[in-house]
């Protein structure tokens, strides 16, 4: 079968631009009600009867019977010996990615991680003392979302943050096994890993069960229940974000090999049909350019039907007046992945606010941060990067005030408390500061 990918063509010079590109960018994350029903139940489920219950919806979803939860839990043997089994390169490629992660993620712990504290002049000491947390949960997707890079960067910052239990839970439909990803969760350092997945195991891993201990919170992507699962138990336990379909923007000056750009996109509509993939440049013979590379790679390509659906359904070429009329449209968007493919993308960059990962120059395909350049592959998508930040160190850590007021400070601090308090008609407050003035 022929397979043709036509990303709509804008340009802000038409009339009917603010339409167009509005109706591009739309797109329903509706939630399905019979889906929310199901996991509603299974939560109430797996809450009351525990271990039973996520054993009945494992043998049930994943037709992966066993008499017990122990019988799901992948031992730190099974996990080395798949890292053992992989082929040298693979090995190698891990270690390097999950090193070159955890350097990152060190520095950044190093910038915005640490506790601080500092005293006023009457000696009082105020600061702010940083923990990790006790236990989380990592959900990883089984099947063919299952990436192993994606338990890199989920692992690596909880373990960077100093979090002593990294549960994984990971569904293996009919027993099998992804041993990249059971490799992955031994060079990430996974503490505990559990054959479960979809809401059952959101459940175990939000309420606890005899077998899988309750954490304190739960990040990782999944599929439409795993979403809802999480939502639901948002409060009872932490969760990172609810990720949509991955979205890469292009920002070109028309200086980088146009076969590039147009692999580039492809690289992220690839992941799924309602991934996007967006050109802004205002070089019209140059968008010509890539589109004749886009018909010339597509048929080259395994996953041609999912990318041309894609580009097709949500993909657009946009020309703009100018570069910065390009990094205005930028930052409307707030992509999860923002390129910015110029000779000089230093000029830029002060201009671009919104945007998940920011890859400055035509050598740094976005690729290269999924795995190994360093930072985070887990953004936020669906223009949340307006508001929200990659996960990184800080998702796995918490911060508590200290306030250690000294004589001299109560002295001063009482009669401004006492003040306030009485506004307030709260007598015990104000009498519990006027008790330490002299
Ligand atoms: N681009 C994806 C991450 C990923 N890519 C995993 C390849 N494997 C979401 O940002
Ligand atoms: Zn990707």
């Amino acid at each position: 079968m022929e397979f043709v990918a036509a990303p709509a063509r804008l340009s802000t010079a038409d009339a009917t631009f603010e339409h167009d590109f509005a109706q591009r960018l739309h797109w329903s994350a509706d939630t399905d009600a019979a889906i929310e029903q199901r996991v509603a139940d299974i939560l109430a489920d797996v809450q009351k009867r525990g271990d039973a219950a996520v054993l009945e919806y494992t043998a049930r979803f994943d037709a992966l019977t066993a008499e017990s939860m122990i019988a799901l839990e992948l031992t730190k043997e099974e996990l080395k010996a798949a890292f053992d089994s992989l082929p040298a390169e693979q090995r190698e490629a891990l270690e390097s990615a999950a090193r070159r992660v955890r350097s990152y993620h060190e520095a950044q712990k190093k910038a915005n991680g640490e506790s601080w504290s500092y005293r006023d002049e009457d000696g009082t000491l105020l600061g702010q003392k940083v923990t990790p947390l006790d236990r989380v949960g990592i959900y990883v997707p089984g099947g063919k979302a299952a990436y192993p890079s994606s338990v890199l960067m989920n692992a690596i910052p909880a373990h960077v943050a100093g979090v002593p239990e990294i549960i994984m839970v990971v569904p293996t439909p009919k027993g099998e096994k992804n041993p990249l990803v059971l490799a992955a969760a031994y060079v990430a350092g996974v503490t505990r890993a559990f054959t479960i997945g979809g809401a059952q195991a959101v459940a175990a891993l939000a309420y606890g069960t005899a077998t899988i201990p309750k954490v304190d919170k739960i990040t990782g992507p999944g599929n439409a229940y795993v979403a809802s699962a999480k939502k639901r138990v948002f409060g009872i336990v932490g969760i990172d974000m609810i990720a949509g379909p991955s979205e890469i923007l292009v920002l070109a000056d028309g200086t980088t090999p146009p076969d590039w750009v147009a692999m580039d996109l492809f690289s992220q509509a690839e992941h799924d049909e309602l991934a996007q993939s967006i050109l802004l440049c205002p070089d019209a013979a140059y968008i010509d350019a890539v589109q004749r590379e886009i018909d010339r790679l597509l048929p080259e390509m395994p996953r041609k039907a999912i990318i041309a659906k894609s580009l097709n359904d949500r993909g657009a070429l946009i020309l703009t007046r100018d570069m910065e009329e390009a990094c205005a449209i930028s930052n409307r968007i707030a992509p999860e992945h923002l390129e910015v493919s110029s000779r000089d993308p230093h000029r830029w960059e002060p201009s671009l606010k919104h945007a998940g990962a920011i890859f400055l120059g035509a050598y740094t395909s976005e690729s290269l941060g999924d795995y190994c350049a360093g930072p985070n592959h887990v953004l936020p998508t669906s223009g949340t990067a307006r508001f929200s930040s990659p996960l990184g160190v800080y998702d796995f850590q918490k911060r508590s005030s200290i306030i250690e007021v000294s004589e001299a400070g109560a002295q001063v601090l009482g009669k401004t408390a006492a003040v306030l308090a009485y506004g307030e008609g709260l007598q015990g407050h104000a009498r519990a500061a006027e008790m330490r003035l002299k």
